[in-house]
């Protein structure tokens, strides 16, 4: 198994043979776009708070103003954040391989801004808002002092449309994510730590339908030690290396 960033041949042969790529994206395709992750020590959102106050439900009933501000704050440094040359290269990919299907973790959108085509969210959208009590998805509300705001359809409180912790994943988005690993020939976990599950089972899935798995991180994972190939670098610098090399 090689653990260096340089592309190995044999990956590149793979990759030239593959009928149908998955790509799992995590919140590291996004760190060089400024957008924190979760779980880094220094940098990560985490690192400054605590989860279990601000993605449970639970924490959203017990101070609801809390975690509406954190996320609006969230929501200014994604509207600002640019998509980086590792979703841009994915973008290319895509034309490059039969067939790639594009799973993310993120609930940024950058895939979506790069030009990626039919992505699977799995934790949903941060820039979408919905009602707690019954899901509506809510667009717009008239203008109001309080926070969060309320539904103006059942008066319940607005949420971000985001998967916390003991929620439910949009089901047809998991659906289309497993039939995809149990049937892909080569699987890319990209900049996650791979410790959320559902998410996480997604390329062991992959591994034991005989696919070959790539990880791209520059530290190791859970997954490391399923992966074929291990390209340990940031994935702005990584994926397009990968692809001059596809398109040498
Ligand atoms: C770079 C880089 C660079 C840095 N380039 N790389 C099975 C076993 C155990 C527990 C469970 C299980 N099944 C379900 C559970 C419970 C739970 C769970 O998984 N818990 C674990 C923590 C133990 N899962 C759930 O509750 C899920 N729901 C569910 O399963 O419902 C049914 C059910 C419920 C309860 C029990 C059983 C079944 C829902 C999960 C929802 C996750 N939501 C969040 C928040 C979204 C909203 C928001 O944004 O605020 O999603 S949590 C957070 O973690 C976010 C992320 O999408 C997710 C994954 O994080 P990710 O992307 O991997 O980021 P990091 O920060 O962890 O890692 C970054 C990586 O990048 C690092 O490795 C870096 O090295 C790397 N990196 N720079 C490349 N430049």
């Amino acid at each position: 198994m090689k653990t260096q960033f340089e592309i190995p041949g044999a990956l590149v042969e793979k990759l030239h043979a593959a009928k149908h790529v998955v790509v799992l994206t995590g919140a590291g395709v996004s760190a060089e776009s400024g957008v924190p992750t979760f779980r880094e020590a220094q940098t990560g959102l985490w690192a400054q708070y605590d989860p279990q106050e601000l993605a449970t439900p639970q924490a959203f009933r017990r101070n609801p103003q809390l975690v509406w501000e954190w996320y609006a704050w969230r929501r200014e440094l994604v509207s600002q954040a640019q998509p980086n040359p590792g979703h841009l290269a994915l973008v290319e990919l895509a034309k490059f391989v039969p067939q790639l299907t594009l799973i993310t973790q993120n609930v940024d959108g950058l895939h979506q801004r790069a030009g990626s085509q039919n992505v699977v969210c799995l934790h949903g959208n941060i820039m979408e808002t919905k009602c707690f009590d019954h899901d509506h998805p809510i667009s717009h509300w008239p203008p109001t002092e309080a926070v969060p705001p309320t539904c103006p359809t059942c008066g319940s409180l607005l949420r971000p449309n985001v998967v916390w912790f003991g929620e439910s994943l949009p089901m047809m988005a998991l659906n289309t994510a497993v039939s995809a690993a149990d049937s892909c020939d080569l699987f890319l976990a990209i900049g996650t730590s791979a410790l959320v599950h559902p998410a996480a089972s997604l390329p062991l899935r992959a591994v034991e339908h005989g696919a070959t798995l790539v990880e791209i991180n520059p530290q190791a994972t859970p997954l490391t030690r399923w992966a074929d190939f291990t390209l340990n670098g940031p994935a702005g610098v990584v994926l397009p290396a990968l692809l001059k090399r596809l398109q040498a």
